[in-house]
């Protein structure tokens, strides 16, 4: 019998609208297109996957019309027992090539179309990796076991080998090379699949890799433990003026206050000094300072979360950055702005709790004993779930190139888990390995994914594209930020970890502050107060 989640608050829509984030890309011209395939449209490929059963599936097709941005393309879609969804676009001009975009959260749900991938004529795969649910709830895991297993690792092999003979009965060839790129629980999928089946993919991007399970879960129930400790809660003003004391220290040490602490090496906690915040006593007197409570709760999220029972089962403390106030950030997912039981990482380890660990969909994760007291359940989920494997010398020497990224100002999860995980799978596979197949950014000022005051859009498809087919490595690429209407108010170099993109431009000037000319991938180090270059923003 399946049992279903029920919630004590409902869902955040923006945690849900960051779930479904499509992939960081926005079009450009198409890729060129293979002269053999090309003549296949949207329309012939539909006609000859629709009704068939092919790769274990019976195929629905319809050919769906171009709208807005997205060209027109054939929707495949198909079940493979006993309950994994799969769907598959194909473009009216195929380029020959695969691209499987992962999911996010607990999965769940077919992921929305990628339309600047389908410009270019990749044929789209997606999954809702075996289970269906809102991306939110890990109920499925609790009675069953192979949907477990293929959210944690199963479903992304078992689409795949249906995918491609689906696209071999639409063109008759094969594709020539074929891609995984996901974000979050997309960028575990992406890890997972580079660690467990190396041969899979040409090229794979890990963006924002949720691939530390057991541990990021563990510094989510730490951290919302320490909210709901007595007097821990943080309203959305003591929120800002959190973002305020830390832009105030930090902001200038990259050469540019504008927002973005990009150079966080040179953010000691010498230069923040956060007791500087201290409520006069340690108790709440307003929203001008922070009780002792809530300084433990910045603590809490500062420091590494550690816990028995592996070296991985671990979660790096997050960086103070300044965009604590940005609306997709501290507030939606770490503290609730005052209601930690409405924060995005509360409801995440609370459902895992529930449904993993306690294995009782009654359990309060406020109650559940310290996480490493229950090594049975942390083995079981790291198991199914972590991707924290390191040595990936089987993908490498299968030809695969890796592509990581992580926004900087992530507050789910930490980019500093991310830069230890490149630190240990280089000491794994080796510097000259390491640097001839696999490439790092860090997007400073960027939120989970997407957003925030970063420039948070860089084309890393086709920079993976060039990489496998031209044998072109990338080097620093270029970030831009959009606005609402799609118009870019921001260009910065998106710099290999640990560069870091200096303002170099001249002083108080903002339309220069908003061109990559003015920014140089820099070292990071200590800038002394004197050598801070301050421009307008
Ligand atoms: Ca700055």
């Amino acid at each position: 019998m399946k049992i279903h989640a029920t919630r004590p608050q409902p869902i955040p829509a923006a945690v849900l609208a960051a779930l479904s984030a499509p992939a960081l890309i926005w079009a450009q011209a198409a890729t060129p297109v293979d002269a053999k395939t090309a003549t296949i449209t949207a329309a012939m490929a539909c006609a000859a996957l629709g009704g068939k059963t092919i790769g274990g599936a019976m195929l629905t097709a319809v050919v769906v019309t171009a709208s807005g941005a997205a060209p027109v393309y054939c929707k495949v879609n198909g079940t493979l027992d006993p309950s994994l969804n799969l769907e598959i676009r194909l473009p009216d001009a195929w380029n020959g090539k695969l691209y499987y975009g992962g999911g996010g959260g607990y999965d769940g749900l077919i992921p929305p179309l990628n339309v600047p991938a389908l410009v270019r004529g990749y044929a789209e795969v997606v999954s809702d990796s075996g289970h269906q649910g809102d991306g939110m709830s890990a109920d499925f895991a609790l009675s069953d076991t192979f949907a477990a297993q293929l959210f944690g690792s199963l479903s992304v092999p078992t689409v795949m080998a249906a995918a491609l003979k689906v696209l071999t009965a639409a063109y008759g060839v094969p594709p020539t090379k074929s891609y995984f790129e996901g974000c979050s629980n997309g960028g575990r999928e992406a890890l997972m699949a580079v660690q467990r089946n190396p041969n899979l993919f040409d090229g794979v991007i890990a963006r924002a890799p949720g691939y530390n399970w057991v541990g990021f879960m563990g510094a989510f129930n730490r951290t919302a433990k320490a909210l709901a400790a007595p007097g821990g809660a943080l309203s959305s003003a003591k929120t800002a003026l959190l973002a305020r004391h830390v832009r105030d220290a930090c902001d200038g040490l990259d050469g540019i206050v504008d927002g973005i602490v990009a150079n966080p090496a040179a953010c000691t906690p010498d230069v923040l000094h956060l007791g500087g915040l201290r409520c006069p006593g340690g108790g709440d007197t307003g929203d001008t300072c922070l009780s002792d409570a809530q300084l433990a709760v910045v603590q809490t999220w500062t420091t590494d979360a550690i816990f028995a029972g592996s070296s991985t089962y671990r979660s790096k403390g997050y960086n103070l950055t300044g965009n604590e106030d940005d609306p997709m950030n501290f507030g939606i997912w770490v503290s609730g702005d005052g209601d930690v039981r409405k924060a995005g990482q509360y409801l995440f380890q609370d459902t895992t709790v529930k449904y993993c660990m306690a294995r009782d969909p009654k359990a309060d994760s406020l109650r559940y004993s310290p996480w490493d007291q229950n090594q049975v359940a942390l083995y079981a989920l790291a198991a199914l779930y972590d991707a924290t494997q390191t040595d990936i010398r089987p993908f490498i020497k299968a030809g695969g190139k890796l592509i990581v990224w992580h926004g900087g100002s992530d507050a789910a999860l930490s980019v500093n888990s991310t830069i230890e995980y490149m630190a240990n799978m280089e000491k794994a596979v080796g510097a000259e390995n390491a640097a001839a197949s696999t490439r790092f950014y860090v997007a400073p000022g960027v939120d989970h994914c997407e957003g925030g005051v970063g420039a948070d859009k860089t084309d890393l498809l086709t920079a993976l594209d060039e990489w496998v087919t031209k044998g072109v490595g990338p080097g620093t690429l270029s970030a831009q930020k959009l606005d609402a209407k799609g118009a870019v108010t921001l260009t910065q170099p998106l710099c290999q970890y640990p560069l870091y993109p200096r303002y170099i431009g001249p002083a108080n000037n903002a339309a220069a502050a908003k061109l990559a000319s003015s920014y140089a991938c820099t070292s990071p180090g200590v800038a002394k107060q004197g050598e801070l270059g301050v421009a307008a923003k």
